[in-house]
């Protein structure tokens, strides 16, 4: 058996999605995603210009060796390009073999750990009383888990506000959109908000914050303590991870739980975050960090080392990624929550799937494979919209971390 074709389809049904699919000579197709938010075009490049002639050809059943075909044939190693272009190959194969086994793709790496996927959505408003709000729309949805985010007073717009409800979208503009940002009117203003939401929505409730890379180790670390009346599941993010030693001064001062990852790409990048046991959880998913087959290495080092699988799953990671991070949270062993920011209608028509929201869990599908593929002509509909995600910079112009 033979891969015959490669294609890499860009659409736009409300955002862009890089989607490859693989064909074989008998008729068999996998698909992956490549969707990397504000650089799509270039992983679109790396994937037709480079990789796509090396895969016809190849027997699609050798996922291993394609895998370190790729990653070790590039020479240059890592980064979000390279890593998300052999994410996409190697979910379609494990599609592929999924089909050609007739299991779902879960089956194939261990089976089933448990009955569901314990998820967390977005409550979000510009002030808490808004937030309040979108939280009990989480509650009476059945989620065990939700994120809190809020605007902060005195700032005209902060991370992680969305316009629309169950959707947010912050590549919102060709050009990035420019957000200012005041750490202490920050670090003021959030233990106000989860005091509110403990008051209202009592101790049962999983509670999670994202950072989003803003402060510093010993800001982080006032921030972790000043949360621990309201027993966060975690921050997340809370300092940018390029200086690993930074988590150590969190750790000295919190035990408000750490959880970081949605930029990494390797194994190499969480190593010593791991190894360290300097944080709780790891957010790396399966199109940033090389596909099911290293995402698996990351969470079984993680076990080994009392840290939880907390996969990013933003409106930027495709129904794809999505289903194939299901297969994975349903089978690993330290699975400990899936992020679940719902797409929007016209995203869901153009990748079909069976993974389903019931009883408070997220399901992967039970068809062979992965359960999801991409309608081609639907999405050859919506083309390709330029769309950065925004910067940040403080109140005198400083830029910052968005
Ligand atoms: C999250 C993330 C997203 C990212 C986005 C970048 O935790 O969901 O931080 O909101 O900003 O996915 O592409
Ligand atoms: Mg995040």
């Amino acid at each position: 058996m033979r891969i015959t074709e490669a294609r890499v389809i860009v659409t736009c049904p409300d955002r862009n999605f890089v989607t490859l699919k693989i064909i074989t000579d008998d008729g068999v197709t996998g698909v992956g995603d490549a969707t990397l938010n504000g650089r799509e075009l270039a992983v679109a490049s790396y994937l037709t210009d480079h990789v796509v002639p090396q895969l016809i050809g190849r027997d699609p059943t050798r996922i291993e060796d394609t895998w370190q075909y790729l990653y070790k044939g590039a020479y240059w190693r890592r980064g979000p390009v390279t890593m998300s272009a052999i994410a996409a190959v190697d979910t379609a194969l494990w599609d592929i073999l999924g089909k050609l086994a007739g299991l779902p793709v879960y089956k194939l790496i261990g089976g089933r750990s448990r009955e569901g996927v314990t998820v967390y959505g977005h409550a979000n408003g510009d002030t808490v009383e808004d937030a309040l709000v979108e939280v009990a729309r989480y509650v009476d949805l059945g989620y065990r888990a939700i994120r809190v985010q809020t605007g902060i007073p005195g700032m005209a717009s902060t991370y992680g506000v969305s316009k629309d409800k169950l959707f947010y979208e912050p590549a919102d503009a060709a050009i990035p959109t420019e957000n200012v940002w005041s750490t202490s009117r920050y670090l003021n203003h959030v233990p106000t908000v989860f005091n509110r939401v403990r008051d209202e929505f009592g101790p049962d409730v999983k509670l999670l914050h994202d950072v989003h890379h803003r402060l510093t180790p010993i800001e982080a670390a006032r921030l972790g303590k000043s949360l621990e009346p309201f027993s966060l599941t975690w921050i997340e993010d809370p300092v940018p991870a390029e200086l690993q030693e930074g988590f150590r001064l969190i750790r000295q001062h919190t035990t408000t739980p750490v959880a970081v990852g949605e930029v990494f790409n390797t194994v190499w990048d969480c190593e010593q975050l791991i190894r360290e046991q300097l944080i709780d959880y790891i957010r790396a998913t399966v199109v940033h960090a090389g596909g099911i087959t290293h995402l698996r290495r990351i969470f079984d080092l993680a076990a080994l080392h009392h840290v939880r699988s907390g996969s990013h799953g933003a409106t930027d990671l495709s129904p794809v990624c999505m289903a194939a991070a299901l297969h994975v949270d349903v089978a690993i062993p330290n699975f400990g929550l899936q992020e679940y920011m719902r797409h929007t209608s016209a995203t869901d028509e153009v990748f079909p799937h069976g993974y389903h929201f019931e009883g408070g869990y997220l399901h992967p599908s039970e068809e062979p494979g992965l359960g999801v593929d991409i309608d081609e002509e639907l999405a050859a509909q919506y083309p390709y919209k330029p769309a950065s995600l925004p910067v940040n910079r403080l109140e005198d112009g400083t830029m910052h971390s968005w």
